[in-house]
């Protein structure tokens, strides 16, 4: 067994350091205040290869590992977890799909250009009535003498108003069940493609999350992802990759939340001594550096499963539950450690709390992940 990174997962993680720290943190706190989505720095992901991190070089990605993967995405959410969850959609929900399942056509056009960065994605499942139960959708596709019009609308679209095209998941026989639903690539200016009012959230503020609505809109045959009916399956392999992406937004966050709980101990003078050489702060940073050593450590796992060719759906599952609760937790002790201060937006810890949230909600909420987790303890599946 052996813990180190290769040489080139270590280079990965270093340039994603960088880059967060260079590009992301000067604007971090300004973009979650304003709302700004992080345009340019999409943009350079895209040059880096990071917005197609597994996909193969032959269809445009950087064809790195999984592990590398997660480890880039630690790295950013460590400093701004909006532009992770942007980057992680476009990688996890949108390319990771389109190479398992795409036809050479979909690789060409559609795949190549989300693995270059030169379109960013975004993927459309939920909709107002069917969240955790994702098989109730009702949005439908029916077939045209050339292809398909499709009708119905979708919501909590993370990028869906600065994205260039879809990833949409939809009914295609309405009395088939799970069975009867297929996925599309959509470009967004297809006409009948109507963009909703970005929704105002608790925290990842610099990402755009929007609703969909879709009369009559026309693809050709060749958008349909692989086979009419596949859309269940290919909808849960894109979510248990999303929650390895989303797993690495949760530690990404703790760690942040722990280094800054590090450096205000340290600063902040009580009874003529820094904090940190009291035993209730030591204590506090104590347990939050185990749970993220834990929580790293079941997160490689599962990405190294991935790559190694094993199942990883239960793993993604306990990943992606383990690591958000240590981020909502880690941020919430970090508030704490930094005492009234923390409470404010002059430290970037209650930042970190509400983006921490959300990644025990999306991509699956913590109590779908512990049904997977069961199921496959219990021999269910
Ligand atoms: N990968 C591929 N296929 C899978 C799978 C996986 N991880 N898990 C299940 N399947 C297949 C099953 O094998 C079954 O197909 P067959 O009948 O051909 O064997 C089919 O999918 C249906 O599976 P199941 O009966 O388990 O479906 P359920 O409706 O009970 O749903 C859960 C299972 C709850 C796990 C699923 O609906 C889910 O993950 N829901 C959460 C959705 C979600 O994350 N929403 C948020 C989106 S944010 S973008």
């Amino acid at each position: 067994m052996d813990f180190t990174l290769s040489e080139e997962q270590e280079m990965v993680r270093q340039t994603a350091r960088d880059f967060a720290e260079n590009e992301l943190r000067p604007g971090v706190a300004e973009r979650d205040a304003n709302e700004t989505f992080p345009a340019e720095a999409v943009k350079k992901l895209g040059e880096l290869g990071f917005m197609g991190m597994v996909v193969s070089e032959k269809w445009g990605g950087a064809g790195f590992d999984t592990v590398s993967y997660v480890v880039a995405l630690e790295e950013i959410a460590r400093v701004d977890a909006s532009t992770e969850i942007i980057c992680s959609v476009n990688n996890s929900l949108v390319c990771y799909p389109l190479q398992v399942f795409g036809s050479d056509y979909i690789k060409d056009n559609f795949l190549r250009k989300f693995a270059t960065g030169e379109w960013l994605g975004a993927f459309c499942l939920t909709e107002p009535e069917s969240g955790s139960d994702a098989g109730a959708m009702k949005s439908f596709a029916v077939r045209d003498r050339d292809g398909w019009v499709i009708n119905g609308s979708k919501n909590w679209i993370t990028s869906g108003k600065n994205c260039d095209c879809y990833v949409l998941v939809c009914k295609t026989d309405p009395d088939a069940g799970y069975r009867g639903t297929s996925t599309f690539v959509i470009p967004r200016d297809t006409p009948g493609v109507h963009v909703g009012k970005p929704e105002d959230k608790l925290g990842i503020r610099a990402t755009d999350t929007v609703s969909l609505t879709l009369q009559d809109v026309r693809v050709p045959d060749e958008n349909l992802v692989g086979e009419h009916g596949d859309g269940f399956k290919i909808m849960l392999t894109a979510l248990d990759s999303g929650r390895l992406g989303v797993a690495a937004q949760g530690l990404g966050i703790a760690q942040g939340a722990l280094e800054e709980a590090i450096k205000y101990s340290k600063e902040r003078v009580q009874f003529g001594r820094p904090i940190s050489k009291f035993q209730a702060i030591r204590n506090k940073l104590a347990d939050m550096a185990t749970r993220v050593a834990a929580a790293r450590q079941l997160l490689h796992y599962a990405a190294w499963r991935k790559d190694a060719g094993h199942s990883f759906a239960d793993e993604a599952a306990m990943a992606k539950v383990y690591c958000s609760e240590v981020a909502t937790w880690c941020a919430l002790e970090a508030i704490q450690i930094h005492g009234g201060y923390g409470y404010t937006k002059d430290y970037p810890v209650e930042r970190m709390l509400r983006d921490a949230k959300i990644t025990e909600i999306y991509e699956g909420t913590n109590e779908i992940q512990r049904i997977v987790i069961a199921r496959g303890l219990l021999g269910e599946k």
